[in-house]
């Protein structure tokens, strides 16, 4: 029997009873997190949670957990439900109030709700690469508050989807942002390229990982704005997510990047990546 978290208390999944008044399914008006579970230990789980309330913060919502709380929380979720490769979906809405825009008043609370699930790693995914489709950003100008509003990013994916794609590349102005539920990255020359951690994008952990691991391995890192024409003319494009990991593109738009095999780089980078899982303790800072 899987056992949820419903506002501290743990529960069967069919005991959860969701309001049809919560903000969260009216508005989207909450916050989110995936947290990584490789061996039966959480990967990176305080840079997940501490950037958890930095999202509540920022839509100014305040949740009654510290980070460790959290940590705690999904640490037993984890156990309880015996997952050893999977993740944890934690999320946080303005609670639950007659349907108004404005904030509910004071005695209204956030409802928090989390569950622990079985997710093996894309393992084919990670060695084959995948294709990508470009399509317009036409998000908010917010997207580094991991918000529940993700009705451009579920359009962008279907698009994808419907081409065959794995994922959607969002291009905003001519410059390549980032991917519908995915950081992006190229290589050229061997310098590693990625959109800079500012309102256009949201600051991924595994991002964060990827560019710990360039520093500790000499690989150069650009952290500027680069134009969908850069990208198509890059050697090597991957793309970072919690689950995705580091997933090698093979192809943008149908045309092929370098001999449409993951590059070099891209590998060794999967290579590094792939010890930090095995020391699930890892600190990014
Ligand atoms: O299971 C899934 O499909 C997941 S788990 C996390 C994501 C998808 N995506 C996170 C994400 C995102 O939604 C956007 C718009 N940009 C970047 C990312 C990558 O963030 P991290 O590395 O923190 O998961």
């Amino acid at each position: 029997m899987t056992i949820y978290f419903n506002n501290g208390v743990y529960q069967n999944k069919e005991d959860v009873g969701v309001s049809i008044d919560d903000r969260g399914y009216y508005f989207g008006d909450g916050v989110y997190e995936v947290i990584k579970i490789y061996e039966g230990q959480l990967y990176t789980a305080h840079e997940h949670f501490t950037r958890f309330l930095q999202s509540a913060q920022k839509i100014r919502l305040d949740l009654p957990y510290t980070v460790d709380e959290f940590m705690e929380i999904a640490g037993k979720l984890m156990v309880d439900n015996g997952i050893v490769e999977g993740h944890v979906y934690i999320q946080a809405t303005r609670g639950v109030a007659p349907r108004m825009h404005n904030f509910p008043g004071i005695d209204s609370k956030p409802s928090i709700t989390a569950y622990a699930i079985d997710n093996p790693r894309p393992l084919s995914k990670l060695k084959e690469g995948v294709a990508v489709k470009t399509v317009d950003d036409i998000r908010w100008l917010r997207c580094d508050i991991k918000s529940l509003n993700l009705l451009a990013n579920v359009l962008a994916k279907q698009d994808a989807y419907e081409a065959g794609c794995a994922e959607a590349v969002f291009v905003r102005e001519g410059i390549v942002t980032e991917g519908s539920s995915s950081n992006m990255f190229g290589v050229k020359d061997g310098i590693l390229y990625t959109h800079p951690a500012n309102n256009l994008i949201l600051n991924g952990i595994t991002r964060r990982v990827v560019l710990k691991c360039c520093a500790e391995n000499s690989i150069g890192v650009m952290e500027e704005p680069f134009t969908l024409e850069q990208f198509n003319d890059m050697d090597e494009v991957f793309l970072t997510s919690t689950t995705s990991e580091i997933t090698p593109i093979i192809s943008i738009d149908g045309r092929t990047i370098g001999n449409g095999e993951p590059g070099r780089i891209t590998e060794r980078l999967q290579h590094v990546f792939e010890q930090t899982i095995q020391h699930p303790s890892h600190k990014l800072n």
